[in-house]
C-alpha cells in the first residue's frame, strides 16, 4: 500500500468513527426559559438539566437559554411546536390561543385557589388539557407553581371595578385577559414581558399584572407601586417538550426525561413558596403600598360576558369548564 493509499484509509477510518460517535451522543437539546438568575424557574430547570445528564450518563443533555435570549414567549411556543428548540418553561396563558383546551386555565375566577388548581390538574381536566397540547405538539412533562397573579399600577390602589376604569393595563398575549380588562372598564395592551418595565416607566401603561415574584424579579415595583391583591388569574405552568423529539426517544429515555421533569417540578414548588415571602417581604420593605380585595364577587360578577363569548366560541369546551368548576 502506497503512503497516499494509507492516508486516505486512515481519513476515512477516522471519519466512520467520529460518525458513529455522533449518533450514539444525541444532540443536545435547547430550552427555553424566559426568568432571571435565581427565579425558582431558573433554578429548577438548571436543576432538569443536571437530572437529565445525571441519570441517561450524559446520553441526553439539554442547555438552558435563560432571561427570554431565544426570543418572546409566544414565539418560543412557535419555536418549540416545529422543533426549533426542543425543552421550554410555558406559562399556559400564551399558550391558550394555540391550544383551546388550555385556554380554560385563563378564564378569570376560574381556580377557587391554588390547591384547587392542583387537584384539577391531577384530575380528568388536567388529562383533557395534557392531551389537547400533545395534539398541538407539546408534550407536558410536568407542572410549576405561579401562583395568583394580582393588579398592579402607578396610579391608585384597586378595590372595586370602577378603580379600574380609563385605566391601560397590560395583559399577555391573549384575548381572555384584553376581554378582562375591557370588562372591568379598562384599556387592554397585550405586550411582551421584556417590554413591560419601559412601558410602565413612561406612562404607555398605567398597569400590568403578575405575580409577587414576577412583579419583583422584573423590578415592576419600582415604577407602579400599588398591588392590589386581586387574584384573577391563577395559571399553571408547564415544563414541556417537542412532540417528535418525544416520539422518537426509547420508554427508557421517556422515563429519564419524565422523572428529571417531575424531580425539578417538585424543587420549583418549593422555591416557588419561599420566593412569594421572599418577593413580597423585598417589595413592602422597598415602598409599595398593597391592599387586599377580601370581596371580589364584584370582579367575578363583571366578568359574566368574558365567559359568555369563551363558551360561544368554543362550545366543545363547555363541560371541560364545568368539570372545572365542580371540582371540590
Ligand atoms: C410570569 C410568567 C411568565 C410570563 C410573565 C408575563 O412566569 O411565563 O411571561 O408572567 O406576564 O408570571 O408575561
Amino acid at each position: 500500500m502506497n503512503y497516499l493509499k494509507r492516508i486516505i484509509l486512515a481519513t476515512a477510518a477516522a471519519a466512520l468513527v467520529a460518525g458513529l460517535c455522533v449518533s450514539a451522543q444525541a444532540k443536545e437539546w435547547r430550552g427555553w426559559n424566559i426568568h432571571v438568575a435565581g427565579y425558582p424557574n431558573t433554578v429548577a430547570m438548571d436543576k432538569f438539566a443536571e437530572l437529565l445528564k445525571e441519570k441517561s450518563g450524559g446520553r441526553l443533555t439539554v442547555k438552558m437559554y435563560h432571561s427570554g435570549t431565544l426570543g418572546s414567549q409566544p414565539d418560543a411556543i412557535e419555536q418549540l411546536r416545529i422543533g426549533g428548540i426542543e425543552i421550554g418553561n410555558f406559562n399556559l396563558g400564551p399558550l391558550g390561543p394555540i391550544v383551546p383546551e388550555a385556554n380554560v386555565v385563563s378564564l378569570p375566577f376560574i381556580f377557587k385557589d391554588v390547591d384547587h388548581m392542583w387537584r384539577v390538574l391531577d384530575g380528568k381536566a388536567g388529562d383533557i388539557i395534557n392531551e389537547g397540547m400533545t395534539k398541538y405538539g407539546i408534550v407536558p412533562l410536568a407542572w410549576y407553581d405561579a401562583g395568583a397573579r394580582c393588579f398592579y399600577n402607578s396610579k391608585h390602589p384597586i378595590n372595586t371595578p370602577a378603580d379600574v376604569v380609563g385605566m391601560k393595563v397590560r395583559v399577555m398575549n391573549n384575548d381572555l385577559y384584553s376581554g378582562m380588562i375591557a370588562a372591568l372598564g379598562g384599556n387592554p395592551s397585550p405586550m411582551a414581558f421584556a417590554e413591560v418595565y419601559q412601558s410602565l416607566k413612561t406612562g404607555v401603561v398605567d398597569g400590568a399584572e403578575n405575580n409577587w415574584p414576577s412583579y419583583e424579579s422584573t423590578g415592576h415595583y419600582e415604577v407602579a407601586k400599588y398591588y392590589s391583591l386581586s387574584q384573577h388569574l391563577i395559571i399553571p405552568e408547564t415544563l414541556c417538550i417537542n412532540a417528535k423529539v418525544w416520539a422518537g426517544l426509547s420508554p427508557e429515555d421517556q422515563k429519564i426525561v419524565k422523572e428529571a421533569a417531575v424531580e425539578s417540578a417538585m424543587l420549583q414548588r418549593k422555591l416557588w413558596k419561599e420566593r412569594e415571602v421572599a418577593s413580597k417581604d423585598k417589595v413592602l420593605a422597598a415602598g409599595v403600598e398593597y391592599n387586599e380585595i377580601p370581596d371580589k364577587s364584584a370582579f367575578q360578577a363583571a366578568m359574566k360576558p368574558v365567559y359568555e363569548k369563551f363558551l360561544k366560541d368554543n362550545p366543545n369546551l363547555k363541560t371541560l369548564v364545568e368539570t372545572i368548576q365542580n371540582t371540590p
